[in-house]
């Protein structure tokens, strides 16, 4: 007999499970202790931390129900076992960084496209084998998208049906993605969700994203690079409501649709510097108003009404998440230290030498 608490999915494959928020959405699975096995494949590319699966590995309970694998979505030799021994794959793999994505996009294509193909054929294989009787059930395939796919939106909100308008390298490779693992549900009924998660923020968040960069440069006394007007607006979900909504779509999305996960706190990104640098107790003199990202999109805007009825709220108020991300920051130096070293100083560099060379006092 099997309990009220049984997982749906006793066995997950979760990739990209050691970058911001698929390693929240393994931690938060693990703690439940409700006997759930998770594999994580990761390339432990620059985004990728072993660090930010520690809590879950240095606990022995959890640690048992971990296996991590570092190895590139993008190879199928790597994919095909994992996926054999998954009842659901969960994709947080991806190249995430839209500047990065403007300046070198070939690896978004690699990963964002061409990675989510061979997870998709690996479980095209796996139905295939179910269909033999060779296993229980296919496995259920969610990939995590993203609001940037709707592209810029001027005013009003974005709906799962409304056209898709991406306007840079990473939001476009994102689209690809998506639209291939719908496209394997339409013809191979695959049983396939998309979720399409908004700017997202909380604990891990690598360094080179708003939020953590403005964090930490602050803490350090040194310059923020606002770009352009710095009237752009953004929806804002805390991480581990994304990490949460993504685990209620796995469990009880609708097989071949897309949920949009929006985060209900829309700022400029004025307004939430200035809440950093209040929380933090710095100057606003420290922000510097630099050359515009090429292609910057405005706005992004999304309804939650499909997501809200299958009975998923946030829980997070921005406020308090704000405030306990600057508080994780201030007691985690150690963590993003270690990252902005290295490999980062040459990005950092190419990013924003010349921004700040050319940049004015923001106001
Ligand atoms: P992240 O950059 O922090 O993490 C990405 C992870 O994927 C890293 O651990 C990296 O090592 C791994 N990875 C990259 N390429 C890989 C490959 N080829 N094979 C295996 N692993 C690989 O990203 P994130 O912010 O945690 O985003 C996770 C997902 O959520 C992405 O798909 C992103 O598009 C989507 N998303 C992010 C946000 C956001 O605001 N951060 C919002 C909406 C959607
Ligand atoms: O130095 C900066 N200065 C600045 O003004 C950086 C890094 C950003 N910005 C602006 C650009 C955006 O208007 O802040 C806003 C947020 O920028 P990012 O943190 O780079 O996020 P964004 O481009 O909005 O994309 C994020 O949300 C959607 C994630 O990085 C994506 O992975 C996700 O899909």
């Amino acid at each position: 007999m099997t309990g009220p608490r049984t997982p749906r999915f006793p066995r997950l494959l979760v990739t990209g499970g050691a970058g911001f928020i698929g390693s929240c959405f393994v931690r938060d699975r693990l703690a439940r202790r409700d006997g759930t096995h998770i594999a994580v494949l990761d390339k432990l590319t620059y985004a990728g931390n072993r660090a930010n699966l520690a809590s879950a590995e240095s606990d022995p309970e959890q640690a048992a129900r971990l296996e991590f694998v570092q190895g590139d979505i993008a190879d199928p030799t790597v994919v095909a076992p994992l996926v054999a021994e998954a009842d659901a794959v969960v994709n947080f793999a991806a190249e995430s960084h839209v500047d990065r994505s403007i300046l070198d996009p070939e690896a978004f294509l690699r990963t964002d496209v061409l990675g989510v193909h061979v997870l998709l054929e690996a479980c095209r294989a796996e139905q295939e084998r179910a269909a033999k009787g060779e296993r229980a059930a296919a496995p259920r395939f969610l990939q995590v998208s993203t609001d940037e796919v709707y592209g810029s939106v001027e005013s009003g909100v974005s709906h799962e049906d409304d056209r898709l308008e991406p306007r840079s390298p990473y939001s476009a490779a994102k689209a690809g993605g998506e639209l291939l693992v719908r496209s394997y549900f339409v013809t191979y009924g695959l049983d396939a969700v998309v979720t399409r998660g908004s700017n997202t923020y909380g604990p891990y968040h690598h360094p080179e994203k708003l939020i953590p960069l403005f964090i930490t440069n602050a803490i350090d006394d040194q310059q923020l690079p606002l770009y352009g007007d710095g009237l752009q607006r953004r929806d804002w979900l805390y991480v581990g409501d994304h990490a949460g909504a993504i685990g209620h779509v796995l469990a009880h999305g609708r097989a071949g649709e897309t949920y949009n996960i929006p985060g209900g706190n829309e700022r400029a990104n004025r307004e939430v510097v200035a809440r950093l640098l209040e929380l933090l107790g710095k100057p606003w003199s420290l922000v510097r108003q630099v050359e515009d990202r090429p292609g910057h999109d405005r706005r992004y805007a999304m309804d939650g009404s499909r997501l809200a009825a299958l009975g998923w709220r946030n829980g997070m108020p921005f406020e308090e998440g704000l405030a306990a991300t600057v508080q994780w920051y201030t007691h985690n130096e150690a963590w993003w230290r270690a990252i902005k070293s290295g490999e980062w100083e040459d990005y950092y560099r190419r990013q924003y030498a010349a921004r700040l060379a050319g940049s004015r006092d923001a106001g």
